[in-house]
């Protein structure tokens, strides 16, 4: 068996196939038991056991390519119409109804990012279903079981980095809402339609001629390849004590709620309200620190999931994690500003409670070099703590890279050649994840929210993505209650395309 996979690819392409109909079961025999398929008897079992409300939801995806005004930047890309995509909203319980029609000119699929749900909605292509073609329509059916912040994205290549993304907001009827406003902020670095697509970008970086590439100063990211003895951060010198690294594409832009900062939305409110902030940072190669100028941040929930609450001036946010926050609004026009971590180049948004003159597009609010929130700093709630419990089973994640070819791996194994990691459903599993490059790492397990395990070795703050410093071990423990077969990966869209993914895989 050595160095053969407990389940290949094409193993777990025919148990999706069983999906569709075409019946085959994969990987019998195996020592190990059969895989649970996408929409087999445990996945049914596991959807009907879930809390219902009884009322459903529902919305329609049409992914399009089409020319965006990003506010004087007028890009050709793909959208679901607007940037960023639609807010969608629901209660705990609720069965939430998609209808997608895919208007793009290649294959797509929306993931469900954070949420606990059924396995065959998941949205992974070849996986949990079939890619929906161009012209063809799909109809995602699923019960949202936890509140939070979520978001919703393609899982097809790197059409996450385009302008497809929107937020899934799931209310809690029990929680009191102690608010004047809820806004939305959606983060994102964007190269789409300035000259080079997100294929061309990864063609280049694949190609390792990724410095001739864009804004003339070059993506340089190849020094973070670590592993190698990569210096780490960008090839421009730039780099985060925060997080090491930086990222592997220098963005022309960078946008808050679809916009440039040379045009931002407005947020309005009232002098001395409490605001509710949805951070969700829809970026692909680019971690973002946040602040708002005159303000103190209290972070509530990470992933969705609450957390003891925790004031600071600033807070960090990886690609795909979400941070909820609290805000007392002061009198005045204030820059909330997303600074590109380790690069150069922030988004802006305003807010605004009073006249006076707009923050002007450079601004660097001071607050950003303050105390920065990041996950070392958050605890769960008592309502959300993962109860202790010993560890049936360990799977060690060694992430690595290579200057050659940029690929990238879990274990030493693009996901083409991936070791699956095998779990059974009721198992306490802790997964291991070591960092051996000098670039930073989002990991996400999707179906999923985990527990970060703490310094003293206790299950911490729940969330479905963490990110993974250059060197650094995260231990994350999770209860394997969602069968199937679910993507583990980074969150880079470019780390995860160059083979950074995995499969954790329940079996009989
Ligand atoms: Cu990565």
């Amino acid at each position: 068996m050595t160095g053969s996979p407990l389940v290949s690819r094409r193993a777990v392409l025919a148990g999706a196939a069983g999906v569709t109909g075409v019946g085959v079961l994969a990987a019998c025999g195996s020592p190990a038991g059969r895989l649970l398929t996408p929409s087999g008897t445990a996945v049914q079992a596991t959807e009907r056991a879930r809390r219902h409300t009884g009322r459903t939801v529902t919305a329609s995806l049409t992914p399009t390519a089409g020319r965006l005004d990003l506010g004087g930047v007028v890009v050709d890309t793909w959208s679901f119409g607007t940037l960023p995509g639609p807010t969608l909203r629901a209660r705990a319980g609720d069965r939430l109804v998609v209808d997608l029609t895919n208007h793009l000119p290649a294959p797509t699929t929306v993931h469900w990012h954070g949420i606990a749900l059924r396995n065959d909605m998941d949205g992974v292509p070849d996986m949990t279903q079939p890619p929906i073609a161009p012209g063809a329509a799909f109809r995602y059916d699923f019960t949202v079981p936890d509140p939070g912040t979520y978001f919703f994205h393609p899982h097809v290549g790197v059409q996450l980095d385009r302008g497809l993304y929107g937020t899934l907001v799931v209310d809690d009827p029990a929680e009191p809402g102690a608010y004047d406003h809820e806004w939305v902020v959606v983060l994102d670095d964007w190269v789409d339609g300035t000259g080079r697509t997100p294929d061309q970008v990864l063609a280049s970086l694949r190609a390792g001629t990724s410095g001739s590439g864009m804004g003339g100063s070059g993506m340089g990211g190849m020094g973070g390849m670590g592993g190698m003895g990569g210096m780490g951060g960008m090839g421009d010198g730039s780099s985060s004590p925060l997080l090491g690294g930086a990222g592997d594409v220098d963005y022309p832009y960078y946008l808050v709620n679809g916009r440039v900062p040379a045009s931002p939305v407005t947020l309005s409110g009232r002098p001395g309200q409490r605001v509710r902030v949805r951070l969700v940072n829809a970026g692909s190669d680019t971690a973002f620190r946040v602040a708002l100028g005159g303000h103190r941040l209290t972070v509530t929930h990470a992933d969705g999931f609450p957390v003891q609450p925790v004031a600071g001036d600033a807070v960090l946010l990886g690609q795909g994690e979400r941070v909820d926050l609290l805000v007392t609004l002061g009198d005045g026009a204030f820059p909330l500003v997303a600074s590109a971590e380790g690069k150069s180049g922030h988004g802006l948004a305003v807010v605004r409670t009073a006249g006076g003159s707009r923050p002007s597009a450079g601004t660097v609010p001071t607050e950003l070099d303050g105390r920065v929130l990041t996950v070392a700093d958050l605890g769960p709630l008592a309502s959300v703590t993962l109860p202790g419990k010993r560890v049936d089973r360990s799977h060690d994640l060694l992430l690595g890279g290579s200057m050659r070819g940029y690929r990238w791996t879990i274990n030493g194994r693009t996901f083409d050649e991936q070791q699956p990691l095998e779990v059974r459903e009721g198992e306490r599993v802790r997964l291991r994840m070591r960092n051996a490059t000098m670039m930073f790492h989002p990991m996400h397990v999707h179906g999923h929210t985990f527990a970060v395990v703490d310094a003293t070795g206790r299950p911490g703050v729940r969330k479905d993505t963490v990110v993974v410093r250059p060197m650094q071990t995260v231990l994350v423990d999770l209860d394997a209650t969602n069968p199937g077969q679910w993507m583990t990966h980074c969150h880079n869209a470019y780390h995860g395309e160059a083979g950074m993914m995995t499969t954790l895989s329940y079996r009989e």
